[in-house]
């Protein structure tokens, strides 16, 4: 089926954006990803001139197919919460985006005994995010000729390759995420309570 017009937006940062992009980009449901800069307050950041911004990843999903919590828990899997990297580049922070996805994200932690105050991983609103620059979009995809030779072919140019479904997906499964990642969300998904 096509992907779904009625996409949810989500914002995570789980360290170096590159791998994220890929692995989530595999995961079903998620239509669309980007990588970009958050949660500082620095106008027009760059990747060499970052200021107080982190490198996040952005995903488009279908709430249909897959959850806001559900993506928690993977997120929540790729990260400790219980420690924070010093370097703000690399920080782990989940900005939400409405009301329901911070209700969602409080009754996930209660699920597993914690609370946004209770962890390191910073818990902010998103206010702005700003996409990094093309070279970083869909990373790993690009060291494949194959695939890169045919979006060129077929007339994509950079904000269509960034913005591509078909891009997010290459680029997981270029990055080894196949249907195991699925299967690790479905079991996600039926586990009574994760741990991290
Ligand atoms: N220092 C790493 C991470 C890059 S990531 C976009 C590298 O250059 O491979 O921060």
């Amino acid at each position: 089926a096509p992907p779904s017009e009625m996409t949810e937006t989500a914002t995570f940062g789980v360290g170096c954006f590159w791998g994220p992009d890929a692995e989530f980009g595999a995961l079903d449901g998620v239509v669309r990803t980007r990588v970009g800069y958050a949660g500082g307050t620095k106008a027009d950041p760059t990747y060499h001139s970052l200021g107080d911004h982190t490198e996040m990843f952005q995903l488009d999903f279908d709430p249909d197919v897959v959850s806001y919590t559900d993506l928690l828990g993977h997120v929540f899997r790729s990260h400790d919460p219980r420690s924070q990297t010093r370097k703000t580049q690399y920080q782990n922070i989940v900005l939400t985006e409405t009301a329901a996805q911070q209700k969602a994200l409080e009754e996930f932690l209660q699920t597993r005994g914690l609370s946004t105050d209770a962890i390191d991983t910073r818990i902010e609103q998103l206010s702005r995010f700003y996409p990094a620059e093309d070279y970083h979009q869909k990373y790993t995809l690009r060291s494949k000729r194959i695939f890169m030779n045919a979006f060129e072919e077929l007339g994509y140019d950079e904000a269509q390759l960034r913005e591509s479904p078909a891009a997010a997906k290459l680029n997981g499964y270029a990055s080894g995420h196949d249907t195991a990642a699925v299967d690790e969300l479905k079991k996600d998904r039926a586990a009574e309570s994760g741990d991290f």
